[in-house]
């Protein structure tokens, strides 16, 4: 073991496996982390400098010697609008896989940091893929992409597959599209393994606190604890084929193991509005919804202690809509033989669980 407390690396590339991870600090970052680690994987993460720490998904991995007694585990700062960062670390990482998970994820916050977006999360791609070739590994590193089903954006066909065309709607997907043609595009001219993991949403109780399912089991949370009364909602007929995070992270893996690279859909094949995610939720409580707002108001009820006010607030709208996404999955399941296998009903409950745990440990959470 080297000070670090990483094994010293084989020149074999073959023998090594070496994970560099961008968006190591974020949910899919922290749960790809644990499965790497698992696997005796030595794990690189590219951080971000902040003012505030932005490792609270990970301390618990890094902290904790117990956590990389298989593997080994190590944070470097750098950025995707940072070429130089990106080559340095690559360079002296050397690793065997790149997961690019590193993004501006918030598709309505897309809208305000569209130039933000298009740097990080489409030129940060192309910046990855150049550093892997200008390091000289790039017959040596298999990539993943981390391509989303925002990229289908405006309906075309349902169930959306990887034949299914694209319609980007916002400015965080057509960056993501950039990201997505530039990996086929180096994958075909340099003969690189690069693939592009089209994942449908997926939540957990790490999601970020401004996601819609987040957003809603931590105001469920707080309600039950009596910390709010009430919550705000934008689009509640958007429909989202929801799975959980810790099924979806082993399908990148698995995509980066197989002989040939190739692109996946990973989706459950269900698809569920928000007004279901927020039912199931509330439901997990005891408490019935009145809706109010959009020409739906049915005030007076909520005198009532099990009935609690969902309310309507346009200033949640995008000025365009992703109004449904339903994956099919059927590649994945035959190719890289995954299934998705945690239910709705279950990830709804265990974010609910969770949230409910934390509030009561910090109400100012
Ligand atoms: P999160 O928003 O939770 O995490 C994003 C990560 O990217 C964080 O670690 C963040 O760092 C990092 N990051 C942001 N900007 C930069 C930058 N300029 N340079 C380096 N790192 C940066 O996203 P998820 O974990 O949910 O998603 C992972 C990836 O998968 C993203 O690319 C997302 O777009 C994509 N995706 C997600 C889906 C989902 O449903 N979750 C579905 C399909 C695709 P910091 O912690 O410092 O903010
Ligand atoms: P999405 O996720 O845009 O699908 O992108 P998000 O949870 O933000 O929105 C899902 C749907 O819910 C509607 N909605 C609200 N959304 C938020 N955030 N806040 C609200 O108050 C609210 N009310 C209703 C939205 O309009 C939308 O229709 C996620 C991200 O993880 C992306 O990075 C990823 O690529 C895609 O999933 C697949």
């Amino acid at each position: 073991m080297t000070t670090n407390g990483l094994q010293n690396g084989s020149n074999d590339s073959k023998k090594r496996k070496i994970a560099l991870i961008t968006g190591i600090t974020g949910q899919d970052g922290s749960y790809l982390t644990e499965f790497l680690l698992k696997k005796g994987y030595e794990v690189h993460g590219v951080i971000r400098r902040s003012s505030s720490f932005n490792t609270g998904r990970i301390n618990h991995l890094y902290a904790n010697p117990e956590s990389h007694k298989e593997g080994a585990m190590k944070l470097h700062y750098g950025d995707l609008n940072d070429s130089s960062s990106l080559v340095k670390i690559i360079a002296s990482v050397r690793p065997t896989e790149i997961y690019n998970l590193g993004a501006m994820s918030h598709v309505k916050i897309s809208f305000d940091l569209s130039e933000y977006t298009a740097d990080v999360d489409a030129v940060g791609t192309l910046r990855i893929l150049d550093a892997i070739r200008t390091c000289g590994l790039g017959k040596d590193v298999r990539f993943y992409q981390a391509s989303t089903s925002e990229l289908y954006g405006k309906v075309q066909e349902i169930p959306q597959s990887e034949t299914t065309p694209f319609y980007p709607r916002s400015p965080y997907a057509a960056a993501k599209l950039y990201a997505y043609w530039i990996t086929i595009n180096y994958r075909e001219a340099y003969n690189m393994f690069a693939v592009n993991g089209i994942l449908f949403n997926h939540e957990s109780p790490r999601r970020g606190d401004n996601f819609v399912t987040r957003k809603i089991t931590r105001s469920v949370a707080k309600i039950y604890l009596n910390q709010q009364q009430s919550l705000e909602l934008g689009s509640l007929d958007s429909k989202r084929d929801w799975g959980h995070a810790r099924d979806y992270i082993e399908a990148m893996w698995l995509m980066l193991q197989q002989e040939t690279p190739e692109d996946f859909v990973i989706a459950t094949g269900e698809t569920h509005s928000v007004r279901e995610f927020v039912e199931a939720a509330f439901h997990e409580i005891g408490k019935e919804i009145v809706w109010e707002g959009e020409g739906v108001k049915e005030i007076g009820k909520e005198k009532n202690t099990d009935i609690v006010r969902v309310t309507v607030n346009e200033k949640y709208f995008r000025p365009t809509e992703v109004d449904l996404l339903i994956g099919n999955p059927k590649k994945a399941e035959e190719k890289l033989n995954w299934k998705p296998k945690i239910t709705f009903k279950e990830l709804v409950k265990e974010m609910v669980a969770a949230d409910i745990e934390l509030m009561r440990k910090d109400p100012t959470a």
